[in-house]
């Protein structure tokens, strides 16, 4: 059984996507954060270093970022083949693609909240969106889902972001299709009615 520690409308709500498209044993913990307008605050029995969440309990095992979890649970999930196995010619760029989620979408996206896009340490070191922006569109303007004709969990890590925050994808109908497909998911909707616990 794995348990979530979970707060509605957060990244861990990617995490109950991607359990429901795993088909996967979990039951969800709700948590305590601290809000943007002052409500909530950190729950001392979140197992999480920093309170935050997502973080998941697997066999005692404690897990916490998005992108690790993920990893961890397509592997621990294998049947449900939403990650190209290792030594699958895939399993390069789903790698790639979770790494560049976390190490360059995230904080390009969080500089811009921050309105220090065109800091120079931060183009040379992360660029701007128009980079991750144009690395999208390359991958969807040729097939249906970010790694090709399959979804993966790079489509659960990506897609949250546009169901989340739309501009943080690029603009046009290519990504509008894309989310509405992801949207329909069944797993998708289960998760959306899951979210508030
Ligand atoms: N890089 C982390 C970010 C986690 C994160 O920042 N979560 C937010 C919710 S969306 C949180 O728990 N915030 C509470 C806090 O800042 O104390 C991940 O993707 O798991």
């Amino acid at each position: 059984m794995i348990t979530l520690y979970h707060a509605p409308q957060s990244r861990s709500s990617r995490i109950i996507w991607l359990l429901e498209e795993l088909g996967a044993p979990y039951e969800i913990r709700i948590t305590s954060i601290p809000r943007r307008d002052g409500s909530g605050g950190p729950d001392p029995a979140n197992p999480h270093p920093d309170k935050k969440v997502p973080v998941i309990v697997h066999d005692g095992a404690i897990v916490s970022e998005s992108i690790a979890i993920a990893a961890y649970l397509c592997d621990a999930f294998p049947q449900a083949g939403l990650a190209p196995k290792i030594g699958a010619p895939l399993r390069g760029p789903y790698l790639e693609w979770l790494a560049y989620y976390a190490g360059v979408m995230e904080p390009v996206m969080i500089a811009g909240f921050a309105g220090f896009s065109d800091n120079p340490a931060v183009v040379s070191t992360w660029r701007t969106p128009r980079e991750s922006h144009a690395r999208i569109s390359a991958s969807l303007d040729k097939h249906p889902f970010i790694l090709g004709d399959a979804f993966t969990a790079v489509d659960v890590i990506i897609g949250s972001v546009g169901q989340w925050m739309r501009p943080a994808l690029p603009p046009g109908d290519v990504v509008d299709d894309y989310l509405k497909r992801l949207a329909e998911r069944p797993a998708a909707q289960r998760a959306a009615a899951k979210d508030n616990g």
